[in-house]
C-alpha cells in the first residue's frame, strides 16, 4: 500500500507553498501527493512531472466541479460542458503522470436542491461515466468517484449507492474513491462500507473523523484496516485535511477553527500513524 497526502492541507493550488513542503513529505514517509485541478489552465503538468521526480514522489489529481458545472444537470449544455471539463481533467492528469483522478465528479459540492436525487440524474451520471472509459484506457488513468456526506450532497452519500453506481458504469477504469471522515456520517461501521465498495475502489482517503490527524479520533482503524487488506486493495491510502484558513476551500470544508496545532501536523503525525498500523 502506498501513503499519499492531499496537498490541500497547504494550498489551493499547486503553488511555493506546496513545492517547499514536498522534501519534508518524501522525508516523513509519504510516497505520493495528492493534488487539487480545479481548471486545467492553472496547471503546469512538465512543472509538476519535474517536481515529482526531483522528491521521487508519485502523484494523484483530486477535483470538484467548479463554475456550476454538473453531469446531472437538466440543461444539456451545462452537461456537456462538464463533460468536456472532465476530459479536460482527465487529460491534464496523465500529463502531470498521474494515474487517479477523484472526487465527487457529479455534481457542484454543496449543491444541494432540497430533494432526493431522480433516476434521470442517475442514468446522466452512469452515460457520462462510461463514455469516458475509451479515454481513461488510452490515459491509463483510473476514475474514482466519491460519495460524500449528506451536508456536502444529495446525490451520492453510502457505500451501497456508490457501488451500485460502479456496477452500472460497468467500466474498469472507473470506480470509487471510499473516505472515512465521509462514511463516518453515512455508513452504520466504515469498514462494512469498505466491503461493499471493495470490488470498486480504486482510492481511499484515510481521514478522521473531524479531518484531524488519523489516528486521534473515533475511527475504527483496526477495523477499517482489516476490511482494506480483506478486499484485497493496495492502492494509495491518502490524508485528505484542509488548511484552518484557505478561503473557499476551508468554507467548502466548513472548517472554522484550528482542528489540530497546525494542518501540517495532521499530515506529519498522520502518516506516523499509518505507517505503524500498517507494520
Ligand atoms: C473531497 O475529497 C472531499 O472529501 C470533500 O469533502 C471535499 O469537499
Ligand atoms: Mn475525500
Amino acid at each position: 500500500m502506498k501513503l499519499g497526502v492531499n496537498t490541500l492541507i497547504w494550498s489551493a493550488a499547486y503553488d511555493e507553498a506546496v513545492e517547499e513542503v514536498l522534501p519534508a513529505i518524501r522525508e516523513r514517509g509519504f510516497d505520493g501527493i495528492e493534488f487539487p485541478i480545479f481548471r486545467a489552465m492553472n496547471v503546469s503538468p512538465a512543472h509538476v512531472r519535474q517536481t515529482m521526480e526531483s522528491n521521487d514522489l508519485a502523484c494523484n489529481t483530486v477535483s470538484v466541479f467548479v463554475d456550476g458545472l454538473s453531469l446531472i444537470s437538466d440543461d444539456a449544455s451545462v452537461r456537456t460542458r462538464a463533460l468536456q471539463w472532465l476530459k479536460d481533467m482527465i487529460a491534464v492528469t496523465a500529463e502531470c503522470g498521474g494515474e487517479t483522478l477523484g472526487g465527487p465528479l457529479y455534481c457542484p459540492v454543496g449543491w444541494l436542491p432540497g430533494r432526493r436525487r431522480t433516476v434521470v440524474e442517475w442514468a446522466r451520471a452512469v452515460e457520462a461515466y462510461q463514455s469516458v472509459g475509451e479515454m481513461l484506457e488510452q490515459h491509463n488513468v483510473t476514475l474514482a468517484i466519491e460519495p460524500l456526506n449528506r451536508f456536502e450532497t444529495f446525490f451520492l452519500n453510502t457505500a451501497e449507492d456508490a457501488a451500485r453506481l460502479a456496477d452500472e458504469v460497468g467500466h474498469p477504469r472507473v470506480g470509487i474513491l471510499y473516505d472515512t471522515f465521509h462514511a463516518n456520517i453515512e455508513e452504520k461501521k466504515i469498514a462494512e462500507g469498505l466491503r461493499r465498495v471493495g470490488r470498486h475502489l480504486k482510492l481511499v482517503h484515510t481521514c478522521e473523523n473531524d479531518r484531524g490527524t488519523p489516528g486521534s479520533g473515533h475511527v475504527e482503524w483496526e477495523s477499517v484496516f482489516a476490511a482494506i487488506r480483506e478486499v484485497g486493495y493496495d492502492g494509495w491510502l491518502t490524508i485528505e485535511s484542509f488548511g484552518f484558513a484557505l478561503e473557499d476551500i476551508s468554507a467548502a470544508a466548513a472548517i472554522w477553527r484550528d482542528i489540530e496545532t497546525s494542518p501540517a501536523a495532521i499530515a506529519f503525525e498522520g502518516v506516523r500513524f499509518l505507517r505503524q498500523a500498517l507494520g
